[in-house]
């Protein structure tokens, strides 16, 4: 076993509080592996607004991959595709482009100490794909190793204390593609995971056993799964709630569940949507909209009840029904939120764009309308 007690939290004497034996900084990016990393690169600016920051490819000595590396604050997104195959790493990213389409391979985690992460994930019983391993630039050092979860996705554990480069050693800073504007997002809020029939309280036990990840209290459950969602939900994340992972699984309907017609179009589980988290849901639509992005439609009938139940929100009921945009309201407080189509030609990973005003839940008083307008797109592609 590795150091865990650089990790122990201060206790008082007396007390039992036992310190996080998995603890994360927060996500450290979303890798995806594309056929054309070059155009990801520019409709991620154009489109959500990014800034390229790093780069690796055949001018700067990689000559297998290309990655481009873009941020919005402090969410990263990765884009690789290959470049022409000779080691194992870059036929397994052909072959997952082939298998899943453009699609997640990572969901990398920003952790204090990667070794003692790798040691304790392994030891509860994840499956380890590469050992801590160090690589340094001029920089500083940076320590990754790599555990599976579930299809052919990754958590790669990154340990980058003191490292300022651009992205990692290999990269290279770069220009943004194109000249950057208003920031349309600023993290991400929460990475979700379609797994098969029957497997959700397996992941779920997984990330509760090897990440020491507790569940929250937003879920779908059997009673409302076969009404109208076609889907279970839970969702786990760490103590500090920085790092969230919804996993849902399908439910046996009147219809073929969305999650289904993902695993059949993807090839396997895979990651379904990350949230944006923004500051300003209507300009980030507005500019989103204004670049093509494609956001799922919400019948008028939602607007002329919601403002009995959800009440007052920063943005008027009209401007929430011009743009399509979802409000819902729990204890702690209300969120407003969105979802595109999917962003590619499969059915498969979409994005969703959030704006929190205290609430911490998911958005559960919206998942009849988002589940009728998921539907009524499956119905689009004859897939009913
Ligand atoms: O992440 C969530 O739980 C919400 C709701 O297929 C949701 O965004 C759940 C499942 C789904 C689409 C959205
Ligand atoms: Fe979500």
């Amino acid at each position: 076993m590795a150091d865990t007690t650089m990790h122990t939290q201060p206790t008082t004497p007396g007390t039992a509080r036992q310190a996080d034996p998995f603890p994360v900084k927060g996500m450290d990016a979303v890798v995806f592996a594309v056929g054309n990393a070059k155009q990801a690169a520019h409709y991620y600016s154009t489109a959500f607004g990014m800034t390229r920051v790093a780069y690796s490819g055949p001018e700067n000595g990689s000559r297998e991959t290309a990655s481009y590396v873009l941020e919005s604050g402090g969410a990263r997104f990765v884009f690789t595709s290959v470049i022409k195959p000779t080691t194992d790493w870059g036929r397994f990213l052909a072959d997952h482009v082939a298998a899943h389409g453009d699609g997640v391979i990572d969901l990398a985690i920003e952790v204090p100490d990667a070794r003692a992460a790798y040691a304790h994930a392994v030891e509860r019983g994840a499956k380890g794909l590469t050992e801590p391993y160090e690589e340094k630039d001029e920089h500083g050092t940076v320590v990754r190793a790599v555990i599976a979860t579930y299809g052919q996705t990754r958590h790669t554990l990154v340990e980058r204390t003191g490292y300022d480069g651009p992205y990692l050693p290999g990269y290279v800073a770069a220009e943004p593609v194109v000249e950057p504007g208003p920031r349309r997002f600023q993290a991400i809020d929460h990475c979700v995971g379609n797994v098969e029939l029957g497997k959700m309280d397996e992941w779920v036990a997984f990330y509760n056993n090897v990440m020491g990840f507790t569940n929250m209290k937003e879920f779908v459950g059997d009673d409302i799964a076969t009404e109208y969602s076609a889907l279970m939900s839970k969702v786990v994340a760490d103590g500090t709630r920085k790092v969230k992972f919804p996993l849902n699984e399908p439910a046996i309907a009147k219809k073929k569940s969305q999650i289904d017609e993902y695993l059949e179009f993807y090839g396997g589980p895979g990651v379904q949507h990350i949230a944006l988290a923004t500051n300003d849901i209507v300009a980030t639509v507005r500019a989103m909209r204004a670049a093509g992005v494609q956001f799922l439609d919400t019948p008028d009938s939602y607007y002329d009840t919601l403002g009995e139940w959800v009440g007052e929100t920063r943005v008027p009921i009209d401007t929430l029904r011009e743009l399509k945009i979802l409000a819902d309201r729990d204890e702690d407080g209300y969120l407003l939120q969105i979802f595109t189509k999917p962003v590619q030609d499969r059915p498969t990973v979409f994005f969703e764009m959030i704006e929190r005003h205290g609430s911490m839940g998911f958005g559960k008083g919206n998942f009849k309308a988002l589940f009728e307008a998921i539907e009524r797109e499956q119905e689009r592609r004859g897939n009913l």
